[in-house]
């Protein structure tokens, strides 16, 4: 759980210093997709899991880029009034001083690393990190590392993303390969 506590103070700090006068968003939501417009203006999506390679939640497909030990925790939240969406993940355990590429994609990992199908995206179209949620991150010495994301939309209450998918590359930003990060190597499922 100190993942999880980490991901909600660097929300938390993310959000203070981003915003001039409105207090932080509230981010208790906890587990599946919730949409209360009473109880929670916000949308949110969390998950968080130690990668396996015979798991279904977390999978690790190459345990050799998400060795033993490799776990990520991530946070999605759709700020209805302010009409964007932040993301957080938080990871442990990777291999150290290695950029992995990592978006959200739209069907739930599974056995075969291309179950969780295409990445995510706001408008049908372009592969791009305004367009799709990328969270890539560069692992410090020790394995760890954080990456946020900031998008000027709101995630779709019926059509939400199901998972987390970590690539073995730095995301692509020029085309024609844009949006590819190479072999899929692990993939936690959201909600
Ligand atoms: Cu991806």
């Amino acid at each position: 759980m100190r993942l999880r506590a980490l991901l909600l103070a660097l929300l938390a700090a993310a959000a203070g210093c981003a915003q001039t006068g409105a207090p932080p968003a509230p981010s208790g939501t906890a587990g599946t997709a919730s949409a209360g417009p009473s109880a929670n203006p916000n949308l949110a999506l969390s998950a968080s899991g130690d990668f396996a390679p015979d798991a279904t939640q977390a999978i690790a497909y190459d345990r050799k880029l998400a060795p033993e030990g490799a776990r990520a925790s991530l946070l999605v939240e759709s700020e209805m009034e302010a009409g964007r969406t932040r993301s957080s993940l938080v990871v442990e355990g990777f291999l150290p001083g290695r950029t992995y590429g990592a978006h959200l994609h739209t069907q739930p990992c599974g056995a075969k690393p291309d179950d969780s199908g295409p990445h995510y995206q706001n408008k049908p179209g372009k592969a791009t990190a305004k367009n799709e949620i990328w969270l890539d991150f560069t692992t410090d010495g020790t394995g760890s590392a954080n990456a946020s994301a900031r998008n000027p939309w709101l995630l779709a209450s019926d059509r939400m993303p199901r998972s987390l998918v970590i690539h073995a590359d730095r995301t692509k930003v020029k085309k024609p390969a844009r949006g590819e990060a190479g072999p899929r190597v692990a993939c936690l499922t959201l909600g």
